[in-house]
C-alpha cells in the first residue's frame, strides 16, 4: 500500500515477464481495434505486454476492446500497458484515466511524466482503486526521441524522487544508447524496472526523430524490458520478428 491504495507490485510484475519467458512488449501502434486484435492473437506468444496508444485507435469503442484485446490478453497473462504519458496534475491525470476510453477499467500499467509533481502517481491509482483494480506507473526518466528535453540532471531528479514510491513499478529509460540505460540502472537500483523504447534490429527504420538501438545490448545494459514497434509490427513476417526480439532480448 502507499497513498492508500493497493499497486500492482515491481514483483507481480517481474514475475508475469519471467512466467512469460519473453522481455518483449509489443508497441501496437496499429489504427482499428481488429488490427490490434489481430496482432495480439498473431505474436502474442512472444510478447509479456501489450503497449498501446488508444487515443490513435481509429474506432475504439469500449465493449470490443475489452472483449477482442483485453479478455485475450488477460488469457494469455499478457499485461495491458497505455503509455498515455499523463503529465496534469494529479486530479486531471485522475479524470483522464476513467475518462472517454476508461483506461482505468483495463490498463496494468501507465506511463506518465514527473513534470507536473509527485501527485500525479496518487491521482491515476485513485482511479484504478475507484474501478476496484490495481495498477502501476512508469514515469519517463528518459526518452529515445532526439532532441528530447530529459537531460542527466532531470533524470536524475525523476529517479531521486520517484524510487521509494510503491505506486511506480520502474523507469522508462532510452534504449537506443546502452550507456544510458546503464547510467539510469545504477540510479535506480535492483528494486524498479527500466522499460525501454527506442528498439529495433534495423537502426535504419527510425523516422521523425526516433532512434534506435540493440535489443541485446538494451538488456545487458540493465533493462528489464525491451519495447517493439515497427520492428514487428511493420515486418513482413511479424510473428518471425516477434521471435527474433524474443530471443534477442533473453538473458
Ligand atoms: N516510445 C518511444 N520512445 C520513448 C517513449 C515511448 O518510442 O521515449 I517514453 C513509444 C512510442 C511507440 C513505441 O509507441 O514506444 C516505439 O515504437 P517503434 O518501435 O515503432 O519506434
Amino acid at each position: 500500500m502507499s497513498g492508500g491504495y493497493a499497486c500492482l507490485s515491481v514483483d507481480e510484475i517481474r514475475s508475469s515477464i519471467e512466467d512469460r519467458k519473453t522481455r518483449v512488449i509489443l508497441a501496437a501502434d496499429l489504427f482499428t481495434v481488429s488490427e490490434i486484435s489481430n496482432m495480439l492473437h498473431e505474436v502474442g506468444d512472444h510478447i509479456c505486454m501489450l503497449k498501446t496508444h488508444v487515443d490513435g485507435i481509429h474506432d475504439f469503442h469500449l465493449d470490443r476492446w475489452m472483449k477482442e484485446v483485453v479478455e485475450p490478453a488477460k488469457d494469455m497473462g499478457v499485461l495491458l500497458f497505455e503509455d498515455r504519458k499523463f503529465a496534469d496534475i494529479g486530479y486531471v491525470s485522475k479524470i483522464q484515466m476513467l475518462g472517454h476510453q476508461r483506461i482505468a477499467q483495463w490498463a496494468d500499467v501507465v506511463t506518465a511524466h514527473r513534470i507536473s509533481g509527485p501527485d500525479i502517481v496518487d491521482g491515476i491509482h485513485e482511479a484504478w482503486r475507484e474501478c476496484g483494480r490495481r495498477g502501476s506507473v512508469a514515469v519517463l526518466a528518459q526518452m529515445s526521441s532526439s532532441g528530447n528535453l530529459l537531460d542527466k540532471e532531470y533524470c536524475r531528479a525523476v529517479v531521486d524522487s520517484c524510487r521509494e514510491i510503491e505506486g511506480v513499478c520502474g523507469f522508462i529509460g532510452n534504449g537506443s544508447d546502452p550507456s544510458n540505460i546503464s547510467e539510469l540502472r545504477s540510479l535506480v537500483g535492483r528494486d524498479k524496472m527500466i522499460l525501454t523504447p527506442g528498439i529495433n534490429l534495423n537502426s535504419r527504420e527510425a523516422r521523425m526523430g526516433q532512434r534506435y538501438g540493440h535489443p541485446r545490448e538494451a538488456i545487458a545494459a540493465g533493462s528489464d524490458a525491451v519495447i517493439v514497434g515497427s520492428g514487428i509490427i511493420r515486418n513482413r513476417e511479424p510473428l518471425a520478428a516477434a521471435m527474433k526480439y524474443a530471443e534477442e532480448a533473453s538473458v
